[in-house]
């Protein structure tokens, strides 16, 4: 853990030195602009370049940050592998059960098609604020009716939109899986239940677990730990332990790189867990 909290910081330290270096570099290019030749004008945006890159816009909202997903985080064949299972998609987002060998458990129809799966449940980094269990003055409906929850917390929460909406925790999966995975925590459960045909993934109710195929655990740690460090998400040591085991197990994938490259390109942050190689 402490070995995280440093590369974390190391790595924000070097993404701000970057900055300031930037940042320098246009004060420079600004003072003597038209001293400068067309070397110098090159270079000028260049830094402009890179002064737009930094500062990349996070999504504001689920839905928008599930088009910017499609779009731009996997549009190519190379990443459209569903996160659990590991199955194939079309780029219309229709699932190829015979490449994992996936037989849908009771929903056919959700089965087919892929949607976007919080890897950290929005419930739970909702459910500590005041939107998630109380609501707010601004969450009635039209007849008057308080709610609170997700959809409160979705048009009053600045930061639970912001958590809600972060690249770096969404991922595609089967419909029917993201369906049955529910809120649940995810964990390693005893036995080899195959309830989706040969599609490696096991839920257990009454516990209220799912497991995850192994080539996944070591993502899954380094998104929840990303959530943890960004938002200050409290982790259990239990977990922490766990998140550990399963980023030795698991190390960093060059499709993980590809993606956290990709999300910061979009979002204009890294995790530094997979930017650093952990
Ligand atoms: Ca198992
Ligand atoms: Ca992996």
């Amino acid at each position: 853990m402490i070995a995280h909290k440093l590369v974390s910081t190391a790595s924000n330290s070097i993404g701000k030195g970057l900055l300031t270096l930037s940042r320098q570099f246009l004060l420079v290019t600004s003072k003597d602009f038209f001293m400068r030749n067309l070397l110098g004008l090159s270079a000028a945006l260049l830094a402009c370049i890179w002064a737009v890159s930094s500062y990349a816009e996070p999504p504001a909202s689920f839905s928008q940050a599930k088009r910017l997903l499609e779009k731009h985080i996997y549009p190519s064949a190379e990443l459209r592998e569903t996160f659990y299972c590991g199955c194939t998609y079309s780029a219309e987002k229709q699932v190829d059960a015979e490449s994992c060998g996936y037989t849908p458990r009771k929903n056919a129809k959700r089965g087919k098609r892929i949607e976007w799966e919080h890897i950290v449940p929005a419930s739970r980094f909702g459910k500590t604020r005041a939107c998630w269990t109380e609501g707010d003055p601004a969450c009635t409906t039209r007849k008057g009716k308080a709610y609170k929850g997700r959809r409160c917390c979705s048009k009053v929460d600045e930061e639970f939109k912001r958590m809600e909406a972060d690249l770096h925790n969404l991922v595609p999966a089967v419909g029917e899986l993201n369906g049955d995975r529910s809120n649940f925590r995810l964990a390693v459960i005893e036995g080899e239940d195959r309830t989706y045909g040969a599609c490696d993934f096991e839920i257990d109710r009454s516990r209220k677990v799912a497991e995850p195929m192994a080539e996944t655990r070591g993502d899954i740690a380094r998104i929840y730990l990303y959530m943890q460090d960004t938002y200050g998400m409290p982790l259990t040591d239990a977990e922490i332990e766990m998140f550990n085991q399963w980023m030795a197990d698991d190390p960093v994938s060059e499709e993980e790189q590809l993606r956290d490259v990709r999300i910061h390109e979009i979002q204009g942050n890294t995790n530094p867990l997979i930017s650093a190689g952990f």
